[in-house]
């Protein structure tokens, strides 16, 4: 079949741009059909099952978990690929070294070659898109171009899509552009290329979230983290929530952390039965953008509208709220499945027949992959908050950032000014874990967990969270978490999780001006006695570490850093240097 020439002359919208940009992306990859997507539930009813009858979706047990699907993808092609991952500027050093680079011209060369024919036989969906509610100043629309009827469902949860984006884009008249192309799924065929000053992004060669989706990190943050600075606002990668003591008063919470350390499981987190009364809202659980209002606060919007997480490990004790979340409604990646078509996966009782890849499963190794994912609508979590549909945001109070270190860095601290914040953020650091390749336990520095999501060198990204404070003298307070201490027997020392919230009552606390601290010279940290550890069974010399410092352990740790800075040459403000260097006097 070959593409009619009234099929691509087909203008679904009012903007010429982008009926222009429709028409020659289809006629530079030939798709059989153009749909522009509404976003209805008729339309998605048939995607499901145009899905169901190729094989990219299995259905799952019906009566355990209604609506649910299973996809199971390319075993090569299973997560992000940050060394296919480029950002295209014009100057190199815009990029920075904490990106890969490559010349726009080239790097547009190279896509169109993949991208030529790329879509014969299949069909070419556009799929306006918002980010953030659709009626906040703050929101961002895009429009994707796709071959994948699997992008289409998950964009649709994950994003607000259809007419309504649409009606915005037409509005507004600007919108970024993403072009992604499944390809043949041949790993030496698959780029992620970034064009921030063209606000464009192409992809090819991958059908996984976040190479695929591409409203999530290669618009939500890699994009908008470039539009942000020249704006005056910041994409985070962060997850936003409300914390409400007995009383019902709200403080709302941003905070930063690289993979593997649990963002959802907090999000999401179920307080302990130790503490009645106490309830958490989500906000969101990955992506977080920030602007200043009028009065000088610092306000939050989750630029999504659904969760994209990590399947394995979520159960009724590390994720209440997931787990009753991924009931009904959901669309599974790369999960096993029990015998009468359940989906399993590593942290459920019960036995898996089938592994992620479809086979008998035989006993060697996982069975579900273990960065499978579960895609659902955040307003299926009982913890979901109608505040992430608020058009201004949320208050922020606090920032926190977070890592999962073995030792070092204490249960929790508390800058001293947001120019020391800006400090601990950059300072960030977390140990690999099995979850990814490479060696385990290896201490990775990941700037505000924004390693491999910032659109632009990490020396101005600094400079700029820097600049927040001529913007507002009402910055939020920013704190260090890590719930990962262990002992010398490689114990964990804080039970994490729930008990977390024992944590964020100390913040809270510091949010109201209710409690002190130890002045320390990497910050405040918390009196033992402020810290509420009933029913814990934690014994006090454990508590004690994990409220106090090591002195010779941090010189080394802010000698690290500051090696790491250095990195970043002549990018690296003074400031952060000079705050740096404050705190090396500091420990003597
Ligand atoms: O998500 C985690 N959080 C945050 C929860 C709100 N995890 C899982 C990390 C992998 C994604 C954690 N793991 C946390 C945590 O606070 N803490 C730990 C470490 C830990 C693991 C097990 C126990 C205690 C701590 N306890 C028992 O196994 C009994
Ligand atoms: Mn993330």
């Amino acid at each position: 079949m070959s593409t009619s020439n009234a099929a691509l002359k087909a203008a679904s919208s009012s903007n010429a741009a982008l009926n222009n940009w429709v028409a020659e992306v289809a006629s530079l990859t030939q798709p059989d059909r153009i749909h522009w997507c509404t976003g209805s539930d008729a339309e998605n009813a048939s995607l499901i099952s145009q899905m169901l009858a190729s094989g990219d979706l299995v259905k799952l047990n019906e009566k355990t978990h209604p609506n649910c699907y299973l996809h199971r993808s390319n075993p090569t092609d299973v997560a992000r690929v940050e060394h296919l991952t480029f950002i295209c500027t014009r100057n190199r050093e815009d990029a920075g070294p904490n990106n890969l680079w490559m010349d726009p011209a080239e790097a547009n060369a190279k896509m169109d070659d993949l991208l030529r024919g790329a879509m014969k036989g299949r069909t070419l969906y556009v799929i306006p898109y918002c980010m953030g509610p659709i009626d906040s100043p703050h929101s961002r629309c895009g429009v994707e171009i796709t071959d994948s009827a699997y992008v289409v469902a998950n964009m649709r949860i994950m994003t607000n899509m259809g007419e309504a984006a649409l009606k915005r884009i037409e509005r507004e008249g600007t919108f970024v552009k993403g072009l992604h192309s499944t390809g043949d799924l041949d790993p030496k065929k698959r780029f992620i290329m970034h064009f921030p000053e063209e606000l464009t992004i192409k992809s090819v060669g991958s059908g996984y979230g976040g190479n695929a989706l591409l409203g999530k990190k290669c618009h939500a943050l890699r994009i908008a983290s470039w539009q942000a600075r020249t704006e005056g606002w910041l994409a985070e990668h962060m997850l936003i929530m409300g914390v409400q003591n007995p009383q019902g008063q709200v403080h709302y919470v941003a905070a930063a952390f690289p993979s593997a350390c649990g963002k959802t499981n907090l999000a999401m987190m179920v307080p302990p039965a130790s503490m009645p009364g106490w309830k958490i809202w989500t906000i969101g659980d990955d992506i977080c953008w920030l602007h200043v209002d009028s009065e000088g606060q610092l306000r939050a919007i989750n630029p999504e509208t659904g969760y994209f997480g990590v399947v394995p490990g979520t159960n009724a004790k590390t994720n209440a709220n997931a787990y009753e979340t991924i009931k009904k409604d959901t669309i599974f990646t790369n999960v096993a499945v029990t015998a009468d078509n359940q989906p399993w996966w590593e942290g459920l009782s019960g036995t898996p027949a089938l592994d992620w890849q479809g086979k008998p499963y035989t006993g060697n190794g996982p069975a579900a992959h273990p960065n499978a994912r579960f895609t659902v609508s955040a307003k299926l979590n009982p913890a979901y908050s109608t505040m992430a549909e608020a058009p201004e945001g949320v208050p922020i109070s606090a920032i926190l950032f977070g890592g999962r270190r073995r030792e070092v860095p204490p249960l929790v601290y508390q800058a001293r000014d947001w120019g020391h914040g800006v400090l601990v953020g950059a300072g960030m650091a977390s140990e690999t874990t099995a979850a990814a390749v490479g060696e385990v336990g290896i201490v990775r520095r990941d700037s505000m967990a924004m390693k491999p999501f910032c659109g632009y060198n990490f020396g101005d990204y600094w400079a700029h969270w820097f600049s927040f404070e001529q913007r507002t003298q009402k910055l939020p307070k920013v704190f260090h978490v890590n719930w990962f201490r262990q002992d010398k027997n490689g114990k964990f020392m804080w039970p994490g999780f729930g008990d977390n919230l024992r944590v964020l009552k100390w913040i809270f606390d510091r949010c109201e001006g209710k409690v002190d601290a130890q002045d320390t010279a990497i910050g405040y940290l918390p009196h033992a006695k402020d810290l509420d550890v009933s029913g814990l069974n934690l014994d006090p010399a454990t508590l004690e570490q994990l409220l106090s410092i090591d002195a010779s352990a941090w010189r080394h740790e802010m000698a690290d850093i500051g090696k790491y800075l250095n990195d970043f040459g002549q990018r690296t403000p003074e400031r952060l240097r000079e705050e740096h260097a404050k705190v090396v006097k500091r420990l003597g």
